[in-house]
């Protein structure tokens, strides 16, 4: 075996060389990987005892694309396009083996090899899109010339990873080897090549597929078309359509001058630069200063949860989607019964669409058990509290259960908005008691705000880390504070949005500013879509303001029929007359003139406070870091991710202007503009969020 350089290696089985990478984590395709790759097929080229060469990866995975942290720094090492051409071109098969993902340039470079094979557990892909780009080392030429333009189509925009066999179905692999047998098939593979005489295949080189799309716009048009409402605001999936057009349209060299040059413009861009950025704040957001990776954690095999709400509901799906058997503690018979049959219906309503079978919905509603009692959690590991927000009845709920549940077992609260210090001093064991922050609805929403109290242990924090991973969510560990780190943030927007209604905004100019800056809906919206009367009461409602003359009217929101809009029958809102005249009455009332308010002003208001709230809350450490604000608003509030998150997209526009604007509306407006500390001063430094270390 020779040594190529640190991460690559060349041996020889017979006649065949065998090009080893070990690059970990993920064989990711950089400098010294290229410049490997470079070498040893040169070395490979020119042995002439060589008859075929097979480039396989140690670890995990095989490439799983291009080094994504390599991106905007000066270009170094080997460049792709030759390391690719030099494979293409080779006289001798080139066959790639795969084994982990073949993910982005991993993919494009097994693509510019003449053969592939993989083991069946093998997965490949053009994830680019989820990091705002396309596949610029020709995947968007050479893909569609296999697979065809559809097919082609669908995985670029989508970034899935499709499995071997269907790879194989489809002739992106041309053999499946047996499982942990790669090297060894690769090789006898590469034989059978050689022995056979086969073609040097280069899919460049292969036109039929891609002619058979020429001419027929129509299928970009109704691709667009039906996914239109996916690709919303993202540059990238249009992109990548016009590179497969491209391929369609243009021969192979000129597909890919077109291919270069919208990847080029992707990745100088701020949307990639914000995806980006979201790809790394997922992966850091797990990691805990001062609670190592190899912290022991509690094994949670049995969970109690209390109160069969919707929340409560909802949360119970989450575990038993992962197999772990829970159960349910209700006050009534009739709420217990109420709440495990949502959970059925949910379940049953998933199967009708096809995304699990009935033997599925079965095996997981058999996970839920009910009760009236809550000695029945007496031997779980992990209980969550979800009944309403009332500091007493948590209360009572914690002293009861310091004294059912065993030692050791963490004892969690859903609350979103109860201070967790005074929940946890009523039990004798505050160093057990944690919030999960689930988001509505619990079994979709990606998001849990895992909050830390003041005495919470290490292992419960690791251990409350490691479940939400293991239930398919992504947690962000925030401190305690009024609203956490979600709401708290949302509730600067909010205040803004009422606040601009006063001055002259209306709800659905509002909406549709946050609308087009890529969020679901807007405020106003949303409220109307959750019920305007969600704390509302009736018998105390006297007109005091613009919600409850809304609700007094019966206009409650789309359940009504009216809200802040009016809605036809198919829910499709329109800005209403009435609403409208309510408004201006207020603002006559108070005595305000109202004015026209720009967009841009709309934007700032509601945005820039946000920012700043999310740099008190990291100077007040209760956040990790500012990417784990991102993440928080990414997955529980619908911030557009190719905008990265609030603190991502001060730092894009330049921390200097939003502290400008809060010092301005501050002396216009008064102290809940006050500008963060933190804020005031990596302005002075010349420094972004991103620039913070730990700790600072
Ligand atoms: C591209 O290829 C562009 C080309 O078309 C054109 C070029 C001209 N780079 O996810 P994990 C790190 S764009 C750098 O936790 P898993 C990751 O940050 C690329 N680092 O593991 C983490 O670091 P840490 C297209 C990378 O087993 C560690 O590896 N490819 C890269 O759950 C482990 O990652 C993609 O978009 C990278 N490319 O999942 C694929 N990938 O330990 C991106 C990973 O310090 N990668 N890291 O936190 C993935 O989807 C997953 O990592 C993978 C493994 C499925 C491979």
């Amino acid at each position: 075996m020779t040594a190529i350089n640190d991460v690559t290696d060349l041996s020889k089985d017979g006649d065949i060389a065998v090009l080893t990478l070990n690059s970990p984590p993920v064989n990711a395709l950089s400098a010294a990987v290229r410049d490997g790759l470079a070498e040893g097929f040169r070395q490979a080229i020119a042995d002439d005892s060589v008859k075929a060469i097979v480039l396989v990866c140690e670890g995990k995975t095989f490439i799983a694309g291009a080094d994504i942290s390599e991106f905007g720094k000066a270009p170094r090492g080997a460049s792709l396009f030759d390391v690719q051409n030099a494979m293409e071109n080779s006289p001798k098969p080139a066959i790639a083996a795969i084994h982990g993902t073949a993910l982005g340039g991993g993919l494009e470079v097994a693509l510019s090899c003449h053969y592939r094979v993989a083991v069946p557990s093998a997965r490949c892909g053009l994830p680019e899109v989820n990091i705002g780009l396309l596949p610029g080392a020709g995947g968007t030429q050479r893909l569609p010339r296999i697979v065809g333009v559809e097919k082609a189509l669908e995985m670029v925009t989508s970034g899935q990873h499709v499995p071997a066999k269907a790879c194989l179905e489809m002739g992106l692999v041309d053999e499946i080897v047996p499982e942990g047998k790669l090297r060894d098939g690769a090789v006898a593979f590469a034989r059978k090549v050689v022995a056979e005489k086969r073609p040097l295949k280069k899919v460049r080189d292969s036109n039929e597929k891609v002619e058979a799309a020429r001419g027929k716009p129509e299928i970009f048009a109704k691709f667009r078309k039906d996914n239109a409402r996916k690709f919303r605001g993202f540059l990238a999936p249009e992109y990548n359509i016009r590179c497969i057009e491209a391929a369609v349209e243009k021969p192979f060299d000129e597909g890919i001058k077109v291919e270069r040059e919208l990847f080029r413009e992707l990745v100088t861009g701020n949307q990639s630069a914000a995806q980006r950025h979201v790809f790394f704040a997922e992966r850091s957001v797990w990691k805990i200063p001062g609670i190592p990776d190899d912290t022991q954690t509690i094994p949670v095999n049995k969970v109690g949860i209390i109160g069969a709400g919707t929340m409560g509901g909802g949360i119970a799906m989450n575990f038993a989607n992962a197999g772990i058997p829970v159960t349910i503690v209700e006050m009534q018979q009739e709420a217990l019964d109420r709440g495990l049959s949502v959970i059925r219906k949910n379940y049953e309503n998933t199967a009708k669409r096809g995304r699990l079978t009935m033997d599925d919905v079965e095996k997981r509603t058999g996970l839920i058990k009910g009760s009236l009692k809550l000695e029945d959690l007496a031997d779980c590991d992990l209980t969550i509290e979800a009944v309403y927000e009332n500091m007493d009845v948590k209360k009572d709920i914690f002293r009861k259960l310091d004294g059912i549940v065993k030692q050791g077992a963490i004892l969690a609260t859903n609350t979103s908005a109860l201070n967790i210090d005074q929940i946890a001093s009523v039990t004798k064991r505050p160093e057990a008691v944690i919030g999960l922050h689930f988001f509505s609805p619990a079994n979709v929403m990606r998001l849990l705000e895992v909050v830390r109290a003041d005495k919470t242990s290490n292992a419960v924090i690791a251990t409350s880390m490691q479940i939400a991973k293991k239930i398919g969510k992504i947690a962000a560990l925030v401190g305690v504070c009024p609203g956490f780190v979600g709401n708290r943030i949302l509730a600067q927007r909010q205040r803004e949005a009422q606040k601009l209604m006063f001055e002259g905004a209306m709800p659905w100019d509002i909406d549709r500013v946050l609308y087009d800056f890529g969020f679901p809906m807007g405020p106003f919206a949303m409220s109307d879509l959750a019920g305007l009367d969600i704390g509302w009461i009736k018998e105390k409602s006297h007109g005091a303001t613009i919600r409850d003359v809304l609700c007094e009217m019966d206009r409650r929101g789309q359940k009504t029929g009216a809200g802040y809009y009016d809605y036809d029958e198919n829910r499709n809102a329109k800005p209403s007359p009435v609403t409208e005249k309510i408004i201006k009455d207020f603002v006559t009332k108070s005595g305000v003139n109202p004015r026209q308010i720009s967009d841009e002003e709309i934007l700032e208001r509601t945005i820039y406070p946000m920012i700043n709230e999310g740099a008190k809350i990291l100077e007040e450490g209760k956040a990790i870091r500012a990417s784990d604000i991102d993440i928080v608003w990414i997955n529980g509030y619908g911030w557009p991710v190719y905008r990265g998150g609030p603190m991502f997209y001060g730092d894009t526009i330049g921390l200097d202007k939003v502290l400008a604007k809060m010092k301005l509306w501050q002396a216009q407006m008064g102290d809940a503009y006050k500008p963060s500390a933190l804020l005031e001063r990596l302005v002075a430094e010349g420094k972004r969020f991103q620039d913070l270390k730990q700790g600072e």
